[in-house]
């Protein structure tokens, strides 16, 4: 089961779990009041599939290709990975199937704190649009995912703020107001 947790405010090493002591983990319901949408895979390759093909029939996502994160994989690997820690957004829905290694999303709650989401293999986490977050290797320096998209695929990060764009304005609506 995937766990997350809100992070302490050491800033130093990203890589690190961050937990707080003693540690507070937020619950798949508290990350699904936010947005945030998380399913289990199977490991056995044939109900993987079958469920993977669902979902994307599902939601639509008709894109589907592949991002492994590592020194020797990834081009511009320093660069990128400072990329994907900045805090942003994304005008729509950022969807990771994790295949190999591990690695964090961080996402912002309803009073503006991080939760870290831990994702291993078989963890399946959609991101909605509009919502602040960001990502980072973990100790370990290696993850390799799947990545889906509705159309053409945007990978374009909006950096906080980001305050003024719809798509945020629509966030804020749907997930940060309480009631
Ligand atoms: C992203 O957009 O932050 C990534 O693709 C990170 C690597 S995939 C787990
Ligand atoms: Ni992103």
């Amino acid at each position: 089961m995937v766990r997350a947790w809100h992070m302490n405010d050491v800033t130093e090493d990203q890589r690190k779990p961050h937990m707080t002591d003693p540690p507070q983990f937020v619950t798949l319901d508290q990350l699904k009041d936010l947005g945030v949408l998380y399913f289990e895979i199977s490991s056995d390759p044939a109900k993987a599939e079958e469920q993977v093909n669902k979902l994307r029939k599902d939601r639509g996502y008709t894109y589907q290709d592949e991002i492994t994160c590592s020194r020797d994989k990834l081009p511009n690997y320093e660069e990128k990975l400072k990329i994907f820690f900045e805090e942003h957004l994304h005008a729509d829905e950022e969807i990771r199937y994790i295949t190999e290694g591990s690695g964090y999303f961080d996402v912002r709650d309803k009073n503006d704190k991080w939760i870290r989401i831990e994702v291993l293999p078989n963890d399946l986490i959609i991101l909605p649009a509009g919502i602040y977050h960001r990502f980072t290797l973990d100790e370990k320096n290696y993850i390799k995912a799947h990545r889906y998209f509705v159309g053409e695929p945007v990978w374009t990060p909006h950096n906080r703020p980001a305050d003024d764009m719809d798509v945020r304005k629509e966030y804020v609506k749907n997930h940060m107001t309480s009631g």
